[in-house]
């Protein structure tokens, strides 16, 4: 071997590609940032795409034979599946990303994932996501049932993932997925304050989800008692009852620490625990690589901080083998975070 990778120029006469069965989708690409991602902006349309990828892809269980998973079925059986309660809001999504799937060859179960990676690329901070192309198609919707739910327990959201395809998800992994959570909003658990973020850093993937949602929480930003919902340490904030879990319970506290202020095992870790949920029901052997589609994301040089007042005295410490990270405050007064608008 040379080491070098060979290359080929796609008909467009402008991109490169190492499979030319990925050129269609710099076309693709093209339109969905133009179009849905405001000109490549991790936006609301963004984060949902994640969300999208997710709500596919782990609809899949060893206890009935691992049928579907990452097939597309949430959009090919969209007035079934959006209907379920833990897919509420995607409707609009699906609504949205439709016809941009309608106007290029790529079939729904693909398009899913791919819209996700490009999503998350334009996130700054974030790790470039790989994309496979070529996934066979759901022939029948999900049954209810297999999305997990925020105010489920620490021990139901583990089973559930641990059920999720042949091999299943251990409880690192996660908390590894749960980073998707730092580019991220809830519009649906408290209607009366859409577009809440659960960090205080929604467009940039960054770690500090990790370290909000391990403080001592005061309040909340819409209503009081939820379902699903804590409190969270920051005004305008969002926590879900199921990250306030997974960040305290003995199974999953140490890793979720890990992350504070730990970029490099974030982008490791993320990458892994995507490709695995967007690989759901799939065979990698047969797909096509074409992860040299999606761009690289913007870096960022960020340190982990305490929002405004806040410190290491509000951290409620949960794992109890390593002490928190020592880190700085950010300066001034405590301070609302905005809603992330559509
Ligand atoms: Fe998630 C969002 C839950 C996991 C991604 N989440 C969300 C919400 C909720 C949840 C409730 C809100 C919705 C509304 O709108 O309201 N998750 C959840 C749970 C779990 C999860 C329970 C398990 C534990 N996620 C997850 C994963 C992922 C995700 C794994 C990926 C990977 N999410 C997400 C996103 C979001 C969410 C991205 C955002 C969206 C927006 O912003 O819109
Ligand atoms: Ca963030």
């Amino acid at each position: 071997s040379t080491g070098l990778t060979k290359r080929v120029v796609c008909p467009d006469g402008k991109n490169t590609v190492t499979n030319a069965a990925c050129c269609p989708l710099f076309a693709l690409r093209d339109d969905l940032q133009r179009n849905l991602f405001n000109n490549g902006a991790c936006n609301a349309e963004a984060h949902e795409a994640l969300r999208l990828t997710f709500h596919d892809g782990i609809a899949i269980s060893n206890k009935t034979g691992n049928h579907g998973g990452a097939d597309g079925s949430i959009m090919i059986f969209d007035r079934i599946e959006t209907a379920f309660h833990p897919n509420i809001g995607l409707d609009e999504v699906v609504a949205q990303q439709k016809p941009i799937q309608a106007r290029h060859s790529i079939n729904p179960a693909d398009f899913i994932q791919f819209a996700g990676a490009l999503a998350v690329s334009n996130c700054p901070g974030a790790p470039q996501l790989p994309f496979f192309l070529g996934r066979k198609v759901a022939t029948a919707p999900a049954p209810d049932g297999l999305v997990p739910e925020p105010f489920h327990t620490v021990e139901q959201i583990l089973d559930r993932f641990a059920d999720a395809g042949p091999v299943g998800f251990e409880d690192v992994e996660v908390v590894w997925a749960l980073s998707a959570h730092t580019i991220a909003a809830a519009n649906d658990v408290d209607p009366n304050t859409p577009g809440t973020p659960f960090d205080s850093t929604p467009a940039i993937f960054d770690t500090q989800f990790f370290l909000e949602t391990q403080l001592h929480g005061t309040t909340f930003t819409g209503r009081t008692g939820v379902k699903g919902e804590e409190r969270s340490a920051v005004r305008g904030e969002m926590r879900l009852q199921s990250d306030h879990l997974l960040a305290r319970h003995n199974r999953t506290a140490c890793e979720w620490q890990s992350f504070v202020n730990n970029p490099q095992k974030l982008h490791d870790r993320f990458i892994d625990a995507w490709l695995k949920i967007s690989l759901l029901g799939q065979d990698q052997d047969l797909l096509t690589d074409c992860s040299d589609v999606i761009p690289v994301p913007k870096t960022i040089n960020v340190q982990a901080t305490f929002p405004p007042t806040l410190s290491n005295k509000n951290v409620e410490q949960a794992c109890a083998d390593t002490a928190f990270p020592t880190l700085a405050s950010a300066p001034g007064p405590a301070t609302a975070v905005p809603p992330v608008r559509r």
